[in-house]
């Protein structure tokens, strides 16, 4: 077993439930990297949503809340709330997070609670069979799109940056080394921080809407759609079409935080 694995995986839920070539795995693997290196496993405290991704934390040896369907940041916040020392971590799909979950997206980015969100974004509600998700690419063919998606889908970046979160990145399943970098950096940041991971699914989106369930190949679509933030300025809008943009996309320091503005308003001995 993966020496890491060993470390810190709960054995008793193995197997995963993710389907092979899934880019979930990977970022669960990243995840362990980074909190190897950073040593903060005893500081961990761990929240999934519904779907999928949301199982992420449910395999670590770790306090974790696998909660209700689009309700892991409300939970998060409450925990986060109660011990602020403790170092939480969201595990939410698209779905989850901008579907059922938006509303408490917006709100939990706009106070700034010391959060890191990781978002998979696998452009559908995989979990459940495939259905059109506020992710799903315009003209994507779902299960719940057979012509076509005709809605627009969510920059779930731009979303997070607009509604008030301090750190946004966005990377893919195909970037393990830049993902491992930003889960660290996220981690450390002191506010909400957002990180999407562009994932492959090969059994819902990659069958529905790429049309090849093969790993390999929707790994390297993440490749090639993913344009580096500094390259991206140079690349004019109508070449951007299908493609999206990688990288730390927005660091603001010295905004309060939420849990200590809660904290420093009413000190713990004082409302004894
Ligand atoms: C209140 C509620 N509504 C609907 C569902 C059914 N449901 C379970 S997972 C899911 C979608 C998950 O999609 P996403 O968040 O993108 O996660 P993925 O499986 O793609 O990782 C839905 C609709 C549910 N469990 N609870
Ligand atoms: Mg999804």
């Amino acid at each position: 077993m993966n020496p890491l694995a060993d470390k810190y995986l709960r054995k008793k839920t193995l197997p995963l439930i993710f389907c092979p070539g899934c880019g979930d795995g990977t970022v669960l693997n990243v995840f362990l990297r980074a909190v190897d290196d950073l040593g903060i496993f005893q500081d961990l405290a761990l929240v999934g949503g519904i779907g999928c991704s949301g199982w992420i934390p449910t395999y670590l040896q770790s306090d974790v809340l696998h909660v209700l369907h689009g309700r892991a940041l409300p939970f998060a916040c409450g925990l986060k709330l109660t011990d602020p020392r403790r170092k939480v971590v969201v595990f939410t799909g698209d779905g989850d997070c901008v579907g059922i979950g938006g509303n408490h997206f917006i709100h939990a980015a706009r106070r700034n609670i010391d959060l890191t969100v990781i978002m998979i974004n696998n452009g559908i509600y995989g979990m459940t069979g495939g259905q059109v998700a506020p992710t799903t690419p315009l003209q994507g063919r779902t299960q719940t799109s057979p012509y076509g998606n005709l809605e627009p889908p969510f920059d779930v970046c731009e979303l997070a940056r607009c509604a008030g979160a301090t750190f946004v990145a966005r990377w893919t399943a195909a970037h393990p080394i830049q993902l491992l970098k930003t889960i660290k950096e996220g981690i450390e940041h002191p506010g909400f921080t957002f990180i999407e991971v562009m994932a492959q699914c090969p059994t819902q989106a990659g069958r529905y809407i790429e049309g090849t369930s093969n790993a390999g190949e929707l790994w390297n679509l993440l490749k090639k759609r993913a344009v580096a933030r500094e390259k991206a300025k140079e690349i004019p809008p109508e070449e951007m079409v299908g493609k999206f943009v990688v990288g730390k996309l927005h660091h603001l320091t010295g905004k309060r935080e939420f849990s200590q503005a809660i904290y420093d308003t009413f000190p713990p001995e004082k409302s004894r």
